[in-house]
């Protein structure tokens, strides 16, 4: 079988290579050329450290089963169109610009009888209302008649893409049953995960629901955390005792919620509810992103306590991806961050060991003579950091722990001033 699939990145790409791995005849379709070179030539254009991405990639260059193009004609060949373009918002609202794009140049381009199955996560009712009615207008073909349309959102997360791709079920949202079998042989190649069908709207309620639902969940150790610094508590005490009563999870709180999908989809779901207001949606989604502030507070805070001010204080932060071990930085909490102290005239260095250029800056330089030391991801690379070490080569000793990743009574014994994001 011959399938196109339209945006290489996170998404797309590795799908093109499992697809190739499993024989299919792939046409990888994306807009930028410079990504398209690269691949041609063999060249891994992102997530170079992404487990089995190297491998899956080199087996796909030996299948000699994938064409690389930014040209949509051949789409006239394949059975199976793929779309898995970013779907932004922009001031809270979707902002469906590669959508269109895509589906305005494929709906040209599509024979009779294929599938067009979008796996970018879209605000419900988006395929019914505005994916379908535009493959209509520019092909002058039928839904369910002349070609079908499915909508199959991703579930995978930078880090563990292979492993979840291959595993994970999927919810599949068909316009006819007539293409639910053929849906359930491509997506038994994909996964061994357990496979519902359902209509499109469900599948696209399912995709933006699961990460609100982890979004506001976030939110609540967000908020709990600010509770116990004002109790005098620490919040991954309370955390760990809450989780060892049955049923009981509370998420982590932390620096902030970055990332492809959660700060996102929140606001794609509440875009498809106009007559009610999404409370604990819109709610949530104001505390996570107050949560970069928070850390800054703290910073303040602690500067307080001997006098001084951010101002022409000497800061290192720690991590610029939005999550750790990841070179991804995508929403990065560490963006809002530097927002602020660039405001309020503080002079900082970054470092991240996977994000250029501040996989370039010498850690132990910075630290050396800095005021206080933020941590906003929880990098394994910083394990290595012994609190000895950085405490006799900082000039204040101030620790603001964004992920609880140092422990605070070592760092106390140390002679640090220590303020972690539940635990001050
Ligand atoms: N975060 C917290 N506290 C938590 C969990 C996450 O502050 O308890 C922060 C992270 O630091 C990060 C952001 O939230 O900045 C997002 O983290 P994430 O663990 O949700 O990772 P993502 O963004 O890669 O989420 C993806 C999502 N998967 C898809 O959209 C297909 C999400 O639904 C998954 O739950 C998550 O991966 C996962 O855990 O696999």
């Amino acid at each position: 079988m011959k399938v196109a699939i339209i945006g290489l990145g996170y998404i797309g790409l590795p799908l093109t290579f499992l697809l190739s791995s499993k024989k299919y005849d792939v046409i990888a379709i994306d807009k930028d050329m410079d990504k398209i070179k690269k691949l041609r030539k063999g060249v891994l254009p992102f997530a170079r450290n992404e487990p089995l991405f190297k491998e899956y990639f080199a087996r796909s260059l030996q299948n000699k089963n994938v064409v690389y193009t930014k040209y949509f004609e051949s789409i006239k060949e394949t059975d199976i169109i793929l779309v898995s373009v970013d779907t932004p918002i922009i001031g809270k609202k979707p902002n469906y610009k590669a959508l269109d794009s895509a589906i305005s140049q494929l709906a040209v381009n599509i024979k009779k009888k294929s599938i067009v199955v979008i796996e970018s996560t879209l605000a419900p009712n988006t395929t019914k209302n505005f994916v379908i009615p535009t493959i209509e207008k520019l092909s002058r073909l039928k839904v369910n008649t002349d070609f079908y349309v499915a909508v199959v959102p991703e579930r995978i997360r930078p880090g563990y893409i292979y492993k979840q791709l291959t595993s994970f079920p999927r919810v599949i949202g068909i316009s006819s049953p007539k293409i639910k079998s053929v849906m359930r042989k491509i997506y038994k190649d994909i996964t061994n995960g357990e496979l519902d069908f359902v209509d499109l709207t469900t599948a696209e309620t399912v995709k933006t629901v699961e990460n609100t639902f982890r979004d506001v969940n976030i939110a609540f150790a967000n908020e709990v955390a600010i509770a116990c610094e004002e109790q005098g508590v620490n919040v991954w005490e309370v955390r760990k005792l809450i989780n060892k009563s049955p049923f009981h999870n509370m998420l982590e709180p932390g620096a902030g919620v970055g990332g492809h999908c959660i700060p996102k989809d929140p606001w794609l779901l509440a875009s498809s509810v106009i007559k009610q207001s999404l409370k604990i949606t819109r709610t949530a989604r104001a505390i996570n992103d107050s949560m970069p502030k928070h850390v800054l507070e703290l910073a303040e805070k602690s500067l307080a306590i001997i006098g001084r001010k951010i101002k022409n204080t000497n800061l290192v932060i720690l991590g610029y991806s939005y999550i750790g071990n990841s070179d991804d930085s995508r929403n990065s909490p560490t963006k809002d961050l530097v927002k602020r102290l660039k405001m309020k005239k503080a002079i900082f260095k970054i470092h991240d060991p996977y994000v250029s250029p501040y996989d370039q800056t010498n850690l132990e330089r910075v630290i050396t003579g800095a005021d206080c030391l933020i941590l906003m991801v929880a990098h394994d690379y910083y394990k290595k950091l012994k609190l000895k070490d950085i405490a006799s080569k900082m000039n204040i000793k101030i620790i603001v722990d964004g992920r609880n990743f140092f422990d605070k009574k070592q760092a106390q014994k140390n002679g640090f001033i220590y303020k972690g994001v539940g635990n001050v």
